[in-house]
C-alpha cells in the first residue's frame, strides 16, 4: 500500500498534472522580473476549440530560426522552422544512430527489472541543448499560474510574463485541453521531422496497451494488469470512432480534457463524460523506484522517457482518429495556426529559460565533458570527489546540497565559476572562495574545520552553519596535505582549466 501511495504522489506531478492537488511550495514570485528581455511579438493565439473563449497563448515570439534550422530558406525570409518544418538532424543519416528505446541504469544499479527506457542519445542531446525539458515544465507551469497553489512550479519565475498566461489554465476549461493536444503534437511532429528515420521513437501504442507483451522487453516484467476504470477508458480511446463515443465530446478541447486531466477532475458543463484519468494512470504505469534522473515521472526530465513518446503518441493517436471521423483535415488551417501558435510559445519560453535559468541547473547528461587540466583540476578537484572525502556525493550536479556543486557529471570550468567571489549561503558575510585569500573563503574554513572560529555574522542572504565538511563529528577529515593544496590554489588565485 505504501508504495501505491508513493507511486500516486509521483505520478501527481507527471506531465500535466500540475495542475491539480499534488502541487506545493507557493513561492509567490510577484512581479518585476529580474531585467529579463522577452518581446511578446506578433501574438497568434490558439483558439479554445468549443469553449469560444479564444485567446489562448498569445506566447509570439515572432519567426525565430533555432539552433536547428541550419542553412537554406530564401534570402528574402529567414528559415522558420515554426512554419517550414525542422530539417533532418544531421545524427538521423548516421549508420551509427538506433532505434527503439535507449536503456538507462541509475549509478551503481544494472538490475534489468530497474532499468528505466529514453530516447536515443542523440535525441537526449538535442533535447537538452535547445532547453527542450525545460520548455515542457515551463509550458505546463504557465498554465498553474492563476489555479491556487500553482505557482512556483517555474524554474524561472515564468508567471511574472503576465500578458503570456493564458486563460485557459490547466484542466480549467476545454481550450486547455485542446492546447494540451496541440501543444504535445508540435512536439511529436517536430521531433519526427528532426529524425525522420528513426521517428519509431516518437510513435505512439497503436492501440491501448493491456498486456505486457503490448510494451517494450524492459518494462514486461513489471506489467500489472489496470482496474477496470482505465481499461474502459482505454477501450474508449482506441474506438474513439465509434458513434457512441463521438458523441461523448462534442468538440476536441472536451476530447482532450478528457485525455489530459487527472481522476477526480471535473469539466463543468460536460454531462457524458466518461472516467477521466488516462495520462495520469499511463504516466504512473511507468514509475522506476529509485530511477528518476529521466523517468517518465520526473516533471523537469519526463520527455527524455521513451515511454512518454508511447503514451502522449496513443493520446495523439486517438485525437487524430476523432478529427478524422468528425471530418476534420489533418491539414486544415486552424489547426496549422495554432500549432504554430504553440511552437511559438516553446520558443518564448526557451527563450525565457535560456536568459534565466542557471546553466548549473539544466545539465546535460549525456553531454560528454571536456578534457581539462591545471592545478584546479588535477590536483584540487580529486579531493572533492576522492572516496574518502566524498563531497560531491552530497555537492554534485543536480539537486546538489546548499547548491553547491564539487563534483560530479560537470566541468571543472564550471565548478570554479560556482565558487570563486560566489556568495555562501551558510556562511554569512563569506563569499565561498575568495582568490589570494583562503582564510576569508568559506569552502577553505568549512574544509578545515575552522569556520566556527571564522566569526560568521548572518545576513539578509545568508545564515550561519559553521559545522565541518564534510559533515563529521571530531574534526576535518579532509587530510592536512590536502587542506594544504586546496589552501595553495586559492592563494595562487584560483584559477580554472586554462
Ligand atoms: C553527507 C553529505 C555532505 C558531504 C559528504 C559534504 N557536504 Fe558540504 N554540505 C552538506 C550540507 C547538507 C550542507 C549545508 C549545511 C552546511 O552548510 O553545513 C553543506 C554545505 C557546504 C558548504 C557551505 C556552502 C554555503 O554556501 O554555505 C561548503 C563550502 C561545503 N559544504 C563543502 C564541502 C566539501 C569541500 C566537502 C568535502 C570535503 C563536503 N562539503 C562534503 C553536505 C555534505
Ligand atoms: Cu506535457
Amino acid at each position: 500500500m505504501a508504495t501505491l501511495v508513493a507511486l500516486m504522489a509521483l505520478s501527481l506531478s507527471a506531465c500535466g498534472d500540475e495542475g491539480d492537488s499534488g502541487l506545493s511550495g507557493t513561492s509567490d514570485g510577484g512581479a518585476g522580473g529580474s531585467g529579463a528581455t522577452v518581446g511578446v511579438g506578433g501574438s497568434s493565439s490558439v483558439s479554445s476549440s468549443g469553449t469560444g473563449s479564444g485567446s489562448g497563448s498569445g506566447a509570439g515570439a515572432g519567426p525565430s530560426s533555432s539552433a536547428t534550422s541550419g542553412a537554406g530558406g530564401s534570402p528574402e525570409k529567414p528559415y522558420d522552422h515554426c512554419v517550414d518544418g525542422y530539417k533532418p538532424h544531421p545524427s538521423d543519416s548516421s549508420p551509427t544512430m538506433k532505434d527503439g528505446p535507449a536503456e538507462f541504469f541509475p549509478p551503481g544499479n544494472n538490475d534489468p527489472n530497474i532499468v528505466d527506457t529514453t530516447v536515443q542519445p542523440e535525441v537526449l542531446e538535442w533535447m537538452y541543448d535547445n532547453a527542450w525539458q525545460a520548455a515542457h515544465v515551463e509550458w505546463h507551469a504557465i498554465r498553474a499560474c492563476n489555479i491556487p497553489g500553482g505557482r512556483g512550479l517555474s524554474k524561472v519565475d515564468i508567471c511574472r510574463f503576465t500578458q503570456l498566461i493564458p486563460e485557459d489554465q490547466n484542466c480549467q476549461t476545454a481550450g486547455d485541453g485542446y492546447q494540451f493536444l496541440v501543444f504535445h503534437r508540435h512536439m511529436i511532429q517536430a521531433l519526427k521531422q528532426l529524425w525522420p528515420n528513426h521517428s519509431e521513437q516518437f510513435t505512439g501504442f497503436t492501440k491501448f496497451p493491456t498486456k505486457a507483451e503490448d510494451v517494450p522487453p524492459q518494462w514486461r516484467s513489471a506489467w500489472r494488469d489496470w482496474d477496470a476504470s482505465a481499461l474502459e477508458a482505454g477501450r474508449i480511446g482506441d474506438e474513439i470512432d465509434k458513434p457512441e463515443n463521438l458523441a461523448r465530446f462534442p468538440d476536441e478541447g472536451t476530447l482532450g480534457f478528457w485525455l489530459q486531466c487527472n481522476v477526480g477532475q471535473r469539466l463543468r458543463g460536460a454531462t457524458d463524460m466518461p472516467w477521466v484519468g488516462l495520462h495520469f494512470v499511463l504516466h504512473a504505469k511507468w514509475a522506476r523506484p529509485g530511477n528518476t534522473k529521466h523517468g517518465v515521472n520526473n516533471t523537469e526530465a519526463n520527455i527524455d522517457n521513451y515511454m512518454f513518446w508511447k503514451l502522449h503518441g496513443w493520446i495523439d493517436n486517438v485525437w487524430e482518429k476523432y478529427r478524422l471521423a468528425k471530418g476534420l483535415k489533418p491539414d486544415d488551417q486552424k489547426l496549422k495556426d495554432d500549432l504554430v501558435a504553440q511552437c511559438r510559445e516553446m520558443d518564448t519560453e526557451i527563450r525565457i529559460i535560456k536568459e534565466n535559468l542557471n546553466p548549473d541547473e539544466v545539465v546535460n547528461p549525456n553531454e560528454p565533458l571536456p578534457v581539462e587540466s591545471g592545478f584546479f583540476h588535477e590536483q584540487v578537484r580529486p579531493i572533492f570527489e576522492s572516496t574518502t572525502n566524498l563531497c560531491s556525493g552530497c555537492h554534485a550536479e543536480t539537486g546538489a546540497n546548499a547548491r553547491l556543486t564539487l563534483g560530479g557529471h560537470v566541468s571543472s570550468k564550471r565548478i570554479v565559476e560556482g565558487l570563486v567571489n560566489k556568495p555562501s549561503i551558510g556562511g554569512g558575510q563569506f563569499k565561498l572562495v575568495v582568490p589570494g585569500d583562503p582564510d576569508r573563503s568559506w569552502l577553505y574554513l568549512k574544509a578545515a574545520g575552522l569556520a566556527e572560529a571564522a566569526g560568521c555574522m548572518q545576513t539578509a542572504t545568508a545564515q550561519c552553519i559553521p559545522g565541518v565538511m564534510p559533515p563529521s563529528t571530531s574534526g576535518p577529515t579532509v587530510s592536512p596535505q590536502q587542506l594544504q593544496i586546496l589552501r595553495q590554489w586559492i592563494q595562487d588565485g584560483a584559477a580554472g582549466p586554462p
